[in-house]
């Protein structure tokens, strides 16, 4: 067994008496009260969900295993010379809550390396998709098409045991893991770069040779390192860590589970936004023919847009109330590598100019930036134009918190996710309407 799934072990055996007795002994104690603009609103701020890979305070932005962003880049091991951490010794944090060695950190290096074989007919699936469907169907479909290497779903058939379930999950997970980036990188190569398909190093870790297999060198290996661990988990509620796990509660392996929830990243609300920020910047680029706006010609774009009933992409959040500091991580980057670049200046003008009218116009709760609004810029600059790829990158990060979270879902055998529904008329007759 490896250090890591040992480690787990430990970990979950320690865990699961707390689980057991909060059902047991307090589990009628009440968690909180629900009013009607929940139940109607999209269940914001019910808090029915609970995981420990990360906690999302709405002034502070996420933690990781109770580590900052700042904390979580400064303690976790680095390849040498790199700026980033390993996004393996960050899958070790999230799964166990500990800080790995560097030794530690290698070995998932070298487990992710023998696990990373794709099987040939993903391609052929991915091939036989029309060219111009999206990135994010490519990558969704693509985990579902290897969906029989599921080991959960062979121990389910062979004769499932509740207190062993995760040890499957977590082999599927890790499975999963070392192999979304050379099927991302793929999708990219294939749909954009005329099927010049780059093989994977096999001397470099997940980040490393991701950025080898998109064909960008240095410090592009670091981006992907970052961009992998900030938008790996934003504790459970949001869409894609939400329809994962919902997924996984009906006993669906992780594969069933990963595509349902990046089918939910997909959409323009949540990591669509990404592409979106993009999009809406190229068209403002357009209508000045090159010249660069004052910051009174981006307001009026600002204003147009909603105006014209869309939102601004890449500003606001359903928990958050500050600027995300995913954001600001991503902003610091920039300041570092590409403080002159046209679009990454673009973008801090919307900083400075989208928040006032957002509070202007009196609608969003949050007016500030989220992790959309800057992840776009660095993507662009270090050549990767095609902005309907983003979701796809985002999504290799968000599985890793969803992976996590399910493996210990199965572990602390969390139930099947089935809330009550009630009609409109009865939400009428608690309203007390005659
Ligand atoms: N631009 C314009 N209007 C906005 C807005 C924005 N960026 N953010 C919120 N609003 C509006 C909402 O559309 C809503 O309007 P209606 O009352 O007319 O429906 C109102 O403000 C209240 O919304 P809210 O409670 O502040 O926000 P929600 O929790 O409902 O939604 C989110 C959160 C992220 C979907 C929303 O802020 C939004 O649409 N942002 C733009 C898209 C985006 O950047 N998404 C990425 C989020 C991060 C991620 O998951 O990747």
């Amino acid at each position: 067994m490896s250090t890591l799934k040992a480690k787990l072990a430990q970990k979950i055996a320690e865990h699961r008496p707390r689980t057991t007795r909060l059902v047991k002994e307090y589990g009628d104690v009440k968690v909180a009260d629900v009013k009607i603009e929940q139940v109607i609103g999209g269940a914001r701020g019910i808090r029915s969900l609970v995981t420990d890979i990360s906690y999302l305070d709405p002034m502070e932005g996420i933690r990781f295993r109770g580590y900052t962003i700042p904390e979580t880049m400064a303690a976790l091991p680095k390849p040498e010379g790199k700026d980033y951490p390993y996004v393996e010794g960050f899958w070790y944090l999230l799964l166990t809550g500990d800080i790995p060695t560097m030794e530690e950190t290698l070995e998932i290096v070298e487990d992710f390396k023998k696990r990373s074989k794709v099987p040939e007919y993903v391609y052929d699936v991915l091939k036989a998709l029309p060219k111009e469907s999206h990135p994010m169907v490519m990558f969704s479909t693509a985990i579902l098409a290897m969906e029989k290497e599921s080991k959960f779903a062979k121990f389910y058939e062979e004769g499932f045991n509740k207190m062993t379930a995760w040890e499957t999950m977590y082999e599927d997970a890790t499975d999963l893991l070392a192999r979304l980036p050379e099927i991302a990188a793929f999708i990219y190569r294939y749909k954009y770069k005329n099927g010049d398909i780059i093989a994977g190093d096999p001397n470099q870790d997940m980040g490393g040779n991701f950025a080898h297999m998109m064909g960008i060198g240095a410090p592009y290996d670091d981006v992907a390192r970052m961009y992998f661990i900030l938008h790996s988990d934003h504790e459970s509620g949001n869409a894609s860590a939400h329809t994962t796990h919902l997924v996984a509660s009906t006993l669906s392996d992780a594969y069933y589970s990963l595509s349902a929830g990046l089918n939910a990243l997909a959409g323009p609300l949540h990591g669509l936004a990404n592409q979106e920020v993009l999009r809406w910047l190229q068209d403002v680029m357009d209508k000045l023919e090159g010249k660069e706006p004052t910051e009174e010609m981006m307001k009026q774009f600002v204003w147009d847009t909603l105006n014209s009933g869309q939102v601004i992409p890449g500003f606001g959040h359903a928990v958050l109330r500050k600027t995300d500091p995913r954001y600001q991580s991503q902003r610091e980057f920039c300041e570092k590598h590409l403080p002159n670049d046209k679009i990454f200046k673009y973008v801090d003008m919307l900083y400075r100019v989208v928040p006032d009218i957002l509070v202007e116009q009196g609608k969003a709760k949050n007016p500030w930036p989220n992790v959309d609004a800057q992840s776009g810029v660095i993507q662009w600059y270090y050549g990767i134009t095609e902005y309907d790829f983003y979701t796809v990158m985002f999504g290799v990060g968000r599985a890793i918190g969803v992976l996590a979270n399910i493996t210990w879902d199965r572990a602390l055998g969390y139930a099947l996710e089935r809330p009550k529904s009630l009609t409109t008329k009865m939400l009428e007759d608690i309203a007390g309407i005659k």
